[in-house]
């Protein structure tokens, strides 16, 4: 696989993302823990609980993240659109990284840094209730580390966000970037097409990688293939999300269901 070593679900993942490496992640709409739990399971490093287009809230995210814990593998979370004070919420419950959507502009960027990291970089009120147990309820330790063990990543899915990324990319605080593909197929062909996978995506994706790379930044992204996964490896992402669960289920019970069907 491209880049990518040592897929044990026990590893660290930000801790292996800080260290360099690439890490998979799995996407989770679905409310039940027990499926994030499944994923994690399966050998993902990460799984990413998203309350902007899936299932989750707050509640089914805490489960969720408690249930990831359990399997030894790190949750991530998208936040839905500028929900600041979700965001804190899902780190104080023990998310690990923090992915907020459509953020265009260095003033989005900053909200977002004041909101998941401490003073003097940002602004988060303190209160990790879940969070305090990997850190053995060692406040001052968690306090100390917290800016460093936990990851505000920007979502980069609309031209304006591609405009702006450098400026975006150089907020102080911000860890890196996460593509949304899709939102950017839309926005580059204003409203024609739904092609995350295409040609014009690609050619944005390989610059906002770049630029991360410039600034000694972070560049993820979702895919919606392991294709475009290894692709975007090669392009230098090294957090690539691979698709949803209900992709998943639906294309493992097709696959079934049509070798069933094909058997004499
Ligand atoms: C997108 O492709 O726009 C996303 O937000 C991925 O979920
Ligand atoms: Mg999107």
């Amino acid at each position: 696989m491209t880049g990518v070593t040592g897929t044990a679900a026990s590893d660290d993942a930000v801790a292996r993302l800080d260290a360099g490496e690439a890490v998979l992640s799995a996407w989770s709409t679905f409310r039940d823990p027990a499926i994030a739990e499944a994923l994690a399971r399966a050998g993902f490093d990460l799984v990413t609980l998203d309350l902007q287009h899936g299932a989750h809230d707050i509640a089914s995210s805490m489960a969720a993240i408690d249930a990831v814990a359990l399997a030894g593998a790190a949750a991530a979370a998208r936040i839905p659109l500028a929900e600041w004070g979700t965001a804190s919420r899902l780190l104080d419950a023990g998310a690990r990284i923090i992915i907020a959507p459509m953020i265009n502009s260095p003033e989005e960027a900053r909200a977002l840094v004041a909101a998941t990291k401490f003073p003097p970089l940002g602004a988060r009120s303190w209160g990790p209730r879940r969070a305090m147990f990997d850190a053995g309820f060692d406040g001052p330790a968690y306090v100390a580390n917290a800016n460093r063990t936990t990851l505000a990543l920007a979502m980069i899915e609309t031209v304006a966000a591609l405009e702006a990324v450098d400026d975006i990319l150089a907020v102080e605080g911000l860890d890196g970037v996460f593509v949304g593909p899709g939102d950017l197929s839309i926005t580059l062909s204003a409203g024609a097409a739904l092609d995350p996978a295409g040609e014009p995506v690609d050619r944005a994706i390989r610059t906002v990688a770049e630029r991360a790379a410039a600034h000694g930044k972070l560049a993820g992204i979702f895919v919606v293939s392991p294709e475009f996964g290894q692709r975007a490896l090669g392009h230098g992402f090294r957090l690539v999300a691979l698709s949803t669960d209900g992709q998943m289920l639906a294309r493992g019970a097709g696959a079934w269901l049509k070798e069933m069907r094909a058997a004499p």
